[in-house]
């Protein structure tokens, strides 16, 4: 694997010019607070007509728009799990939102994609666990497939950059 095909960038995500950003949605796809809402903000009304057309998404599923007035040309929804401790498949649901995202890369033949840390905000999930669980599936796709090539995770603070960059330390 090439040293920048994975970086750890303290950003908001709303501001990178990339293929795709990366929503961390909830099930209706229509809009919220934290990420979701900072992105429906800056893409502009059109987005949320979009989000509209595609009745919804179940968690750990991804679905694509375009991107609107955000500088990245497209956004991927993807509902990450609600926190519950733990013992109900969060583990899981988080991984799939993570690999569902990435094969709609592939897909589209999107060569750079940012992810926010998803469900580590108003859903509850533990930063650090998250991050390992985020790290090992994306070093798990990207080694199988050829896109995307370029993976940034767009962290809002210190505290998630340093969940990444240790976990990519002990796993890559
Ligand atoms: N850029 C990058 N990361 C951000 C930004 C930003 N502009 N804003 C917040 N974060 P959250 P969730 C970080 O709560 O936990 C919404 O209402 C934030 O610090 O946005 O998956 C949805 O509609 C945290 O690390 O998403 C759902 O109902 C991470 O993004 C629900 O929240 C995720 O925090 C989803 O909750």
């Amino acid at each position: 694997m090439k040293d920048d095909q994975i970086q750890v960038l303290k950003a908001d995500i709303t501001t990178l010019e990339v293929d795709a950003i990366v929503n961390a949605a909830n099930e209706s796809l229509l809009g919220g607070g934290g990420v979701d809402g900072a992105i429906h903000r800056a893409a502009g009304p059109e987005l949320l007509e979009e989000c509209r057309i595609l009745n919804g998404c179940p968690t750990g599923q991804a679905k694509i728009t375009k991107g609107y007035r955000l500088k990245a040309r497209h956004v991927i929804h993807t509902p990450g799990p609600v926190w519950h401790g733990g013992n109900q498949n969060e583990d899981q649901l988080l991984s799939d939102s993570y690999r569902n995202s990435l094969e709609l890369c592939k897909e589209n033949h999107l060569s750079s994609v940012a992810f926010p840390s998803i469900s580590t905000g108003i859903y509850g999930f533990p930063v650090q666990r998250a991050a390992a669980i985020a790290v090992k599936t994306v070093l798990d796709f990207l080694g199988r497939n050829e896109m995307p090539r370029q993976v940034l995770f767009a962290c809002f603070n210190e505290e998630a950059v340093k969940a990444h960059e240790k976990a990519l330390q002990e796993m890559s």
